[in-house]
């Protein structure tokens, strides 16, 4: 109900409706109208109400709010069902809680805060309360499990391109996982996976960004290598905003993906955008860490390296981190 309510002030945007004219519209009594609209000031919508003229909506406040998501995206897949938690352990957890128990493809969690956010290898995700995006979201490509990596890889496609498009800086693409901005991380990417053996389940796709925070709150730990776009860019920007924008390159990249079965578009875009390409890089996993030089990706998304004894290799993404040899890039 409150959702056809905003649904009809945002579609009169600037001008009033009567309401009587929203009673009807949405089947209520004038009374229902005013609690809601009651209740939507209280959660930070600037609603100008003058007699005889009705209701207009004169600001909105920068919530992640469902309705508000699912108005405005009106898409057709990716973000048609979006839940918005104030508080959560973890949204990577509850989208495959929800997807085990069936939830469709393309359905979104967001939170304002998580209390337990995770990075891969069991890495702590810092997620303070309502100064980023922390969200994920439910796939169910027809996939085989072996072929996950490459949701990675068109999500960090989404995600810089979207940023680019909001924010016009220069960002970049550090192989596997992480979008840079000035030479620290802004995003990172956790990718999981339910599979059969020759079937996927359910992927979920973990998307964090530090938007509207100081990095001097940060933990000293991660501020050594940590950035949020406020800090980048000097001033507060729209996190609905970028959500809509990277749920919308996402959608026609992820499309792209299932209908054409490649992830080509996506590969380009990476390459473009890459600040691990070109590079002496130190790549890490359990055993060992070893120095290359980075030459390029392959059509699936792994890196291939040339090492120090001149040998091409291919590195997959599960479990290594990449690092610049002086610093985080
Ligand atoms: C990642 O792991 O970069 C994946 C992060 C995914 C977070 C999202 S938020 C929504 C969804 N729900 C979750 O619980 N997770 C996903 P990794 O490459 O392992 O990097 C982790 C490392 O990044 C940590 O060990 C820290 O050094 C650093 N780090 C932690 N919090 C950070 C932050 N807010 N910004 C930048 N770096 C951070």
């Amino acid at each position: 109900m409150k959702k056809n309510i905003l649904e009809a002030l945002k579609k009169n945007k600037d001008a009033f409706i009567s309401g009587e004219e929203l009673s009807k519209k949405i089947g209520v009594t004038r009374t229902a109208v005013w609690k809601h609209i009651k209740q939507l000031k209280e959660e930070g919508y600037e609603i100008e109400s003058v007699s005889r003229k009705g209701y207009r909506l004169t600001k909105e406040p920068d919530t992640l709010d469902a309705d508000v998501l699912e108005i405005e995206l009106a898409s057709k897949n990716i973000g048609s069902k979006i839940y918005h938690f104030e508080s959560i352990d973890s949204t990577n957890n509850m989208a495959k809680k929800m997807a085990s128990e069936g939830a469709a493809e393309g359905t979104i969690i967001i939170a304002e805060e998580q209390t337990g956010g995770r990075g891969r290898l069991g890495r702590t995700w810092v997620s303070p309360k309502g100064t980023g995006i922390w969200m994920s979201i439910i796939l169910r490509p027809n996939i085989a499990p072996t072929e996950a990596a490459k949701i990675t890889q068109i999500t960090a496609a989404a995600v810089a391109s979207g940023l680019r498009k909001i924010i016009g800086e220069d960002v970049g693409i550090k192989w596997p996982n992480d979008i840079i901005i000035h030479r620290k991380k802004v995003c990172g990417i956790l990718t999981e996976l339910s599979a059969e053996l020759n079937s996927v389940n359910y992927i979920v796709v973990g998307i964090g960004i530090n938007v509207n925070m100081d990095t001097k709150d940060f933990p000293e730990e991660v501020r050594r290598i940590a950035t949020s776009i406020k800090a980048c860019v000097g001033r507060t920007v729209s996190r609905k905003n970028i959500v809509k924008e990277i749920l919308h390159s996402f959608e026609e990249l992820y499309s792209d993906f299932t209908y054409n079965k490649n992830i080509k578009k996506s590969i380009e875009i990476c390459k473009k955008y890459s600040v691990t390409l070109g590079k002496e890089v130190k790549i890490k996993n359990k055993e060992k860490e070893v120095v290359a030089k980075a030459i390029d990706l392959t059509e699936d998304g792994q890196l291939l390296i040339k090492n120090q004894s001149g040998v091409i290799e291919k590195v997959f993404s599960g479990e290594v981190s990449v690092r610049g040899i002086v610093d985080y890039v």
